[in-house]
């Protein structure tokens, strides 16, 4: 903070230690990336607010999973194994990082745990991220596919309160959708803050509990895993 008022500023040093800290972070993730592809594994960073429904999102992925390869889970949280215990009940693999004071995961820790995992060629790997709508944005994991998941309890207003985390999103989920006819929500002016952050983002509309829209939420998924794995062969 500012040496001479204590008014809250960041200093000069502040800002160098935070930018080494992210650039050692990015030369991770690039390791972590080459790591995913040489194992043939579509990693997927799940972000968004607390109780968004992330884990209610895998548990019915899981459900739902038809695919040829297998469902790994990487849960981030502060503390407690209870999403870990959630989605492995739901049959995925689980790998629990409890973050302590941390407010999100970084990509050593996703290192840490994917050689922990045993994953194999055509697996997919969800990373639940910390419930948080700021600091995960801006930890690069070595994930290939980057989802956001929000619901309509949040209010309309969080892609532009929250810009980067949008930004940097491939996929918007809308979940709890079953509860659209209780609260104050159009979906559509939502949908134009969206598009206000992130004009690229594709969004799906989900209910977790009910279990719609996971199709859709899995057909997004398989054509981005295509998509990138055409894009190696090349
Ligand atoms: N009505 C409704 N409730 C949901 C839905 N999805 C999740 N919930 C509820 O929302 C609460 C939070 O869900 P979680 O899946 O634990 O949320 P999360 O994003 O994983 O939360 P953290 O891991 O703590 O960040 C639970 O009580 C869920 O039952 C949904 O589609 N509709
Ligand atoms: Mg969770």
């Amino acid at each position: 903070m500012c040496d001479t008022c204590g008014c809250g500023t960041p200093s000069v040093r502040t800002i160098h230690i935070s930018q080494r800290l992210l650039d050692s972070n990015a030369a991770q993730a690039k390791h972590n990336r080459e790591h995913f592809a040489e194992r043939g594994v579509f990693a997927v960073n799940l972000m968004g607010a607390p109780g968004a429904g992330k884990t209610a999102l895998l548990e019915s992925t899981l459900g739902e999973w038809r695919g040829s390869g297998r469902v790994a889970v990487i849960e981030g949280d502060p503390a407690t194994e209870r999403d870990s215990l959630r989605v492995r009940a739901a049959g995925a693999i689980a790998f629990q990082v409890e973050t302590g004071l941390g407010c999100h995961l970084d990509a050593r820790q996703i290192h840490r745990a994917f050689h922990q995992m045993e994953l194999a060629r055509g697996d997919l790997l969800f990373i639940e991220n910390v419930g948080n709508l700021v600091c995960p944005a801006m930890f690069d994991l070595g994930e290939q596919l980057r989802v956001v998941v929000t619901s309509p309890v949040e209010g309309i207003d969080k892609p532009l309160k929250y810009p980067p985390m949008f930004r940097a999103a491939d996929i918007v989920v809308l979940n709890k959708c079953d509860l659209l006819a209780h609260v104050s929500f159009d979906v559509e002016e939502w949908k134009g803050c969206v598009a206000a952050a992130n004009p690229h983002a594709r969004i799906v509309l989900t209910s977790a509990s009910r279990r719609t829209g996971i199709d859709a939420w899995l057909g997004e998924i398989e054509a981005s895993r295509r998509a990138f794995f055409g894009q190696e062969r090349k």
